[in-house]
Formats: C-alpha cells, structure tokens, sequence
C-alpha cells in the first residue's frame, strides 16, 4: 500500500546574501525532492532578528509540503539544500543564507537529539507564528 502524504509545515528565514532570492531558491529546491510536494506558501516579510549575535534583519516565510518522506530524511533533504546554498554552522543563531526548520509534521512528535517536532521555539517566535498564521488560522 502507498504511504499516506503527510501534511508538513517548514520555516524558511535568511539574513545573508540576496535573501529574496536565497528563498526562492530553497523553495524551488525543495519543489525538486522526491517524495515532497509544495502546496502552499506564506508571504515573505521581513523581521527583526531574535537572538544571536548583532546581525542584518531576516526575511521569513512559512511553506507547506505534503510528502511521502519520514521527518529524518526531510531533514536530510533540507539541510543538503542549506548547504548547497552557502549555509556555514559557525555561530549558533548567526547569520544565515538560509535555514529551513520542520515546524509540524502532520500530528507527529519527534523527540531526537538533532530532531524534535514541533519545532520546540515555535510558540515563542512571531517570525515563525506569523507566516503559519496565513496558511492555518
Ligand atoms: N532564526 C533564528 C534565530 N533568530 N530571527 C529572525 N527574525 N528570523 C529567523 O529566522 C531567526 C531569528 C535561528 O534559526
Ligand atoms: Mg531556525
Ligand atoms: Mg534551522
């Protein structure tokens, strides 16, 4: 039997480089994986940053996927996709090109030391509520 889609909502932010077109970018990445479909996007808008080191205002966006992937391997695919466009771990919270973060996965939990959905700041951050607000109200 063919797994169920699963309905998934991903945070998209950056604050280094072209961040409009960083985002475009990831997104038409993402629409490339296999297993994972885009349904819906929020708008992006700019925000102030939260947290970290002083640095450059963000642009932030909520997008929802369907797929067909486990959490662990979405994560795979997205953080290949920050890599490939220009993403450096150096400081936690620090600038980024770009950052794509799993919010929700269906009604999944996922407790894991480099996973865990819900996304455990989510609650907190208006640069996240803003953008999910649009596509769940
Ligand atoms: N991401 C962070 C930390 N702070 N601030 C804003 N405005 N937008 C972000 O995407 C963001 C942040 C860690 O991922
Ligand atoms: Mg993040
Ligand atoms: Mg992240």
């Amino acid at each position: 039997m063919k797994r169920k889609n699963t309905s998934v909502y991903i945070g998209v932010g950056s604050n280094l480089g072209d961040r409009k077109a960083n985002i475009a970018k990831a997104i038409e990445l993402v629409k490339l994986i296999k297993g994972v479909e885009l349904k819906r996007s929020s708008s992006i808008y700019e925000t102030e940053p939260v947290g970290g080191p002083p640095q450059g205002d963000f642009l932030n966006g909520v997008f929802e996927i369907e797929t067909t992937l486990n959490p662990y391997r979405l994560l795979e695919e997205l953080q290949k996709i920050e890599k490939h466009l220009g993403r450096k771990r150096t400081v936690k919270n620090g600038p980024r090109a770009v950052d794509l973060d799993i919010l929700l996965f269906g009604k999944r939990k996922v407790e894991s030391k480099n996973l865990k959905i819900p996304h455990p700041r989510m609650c907190k951050r208006e640069f996240v509520l803003r953008g999910l607000k649009e596509l769940v109200p």
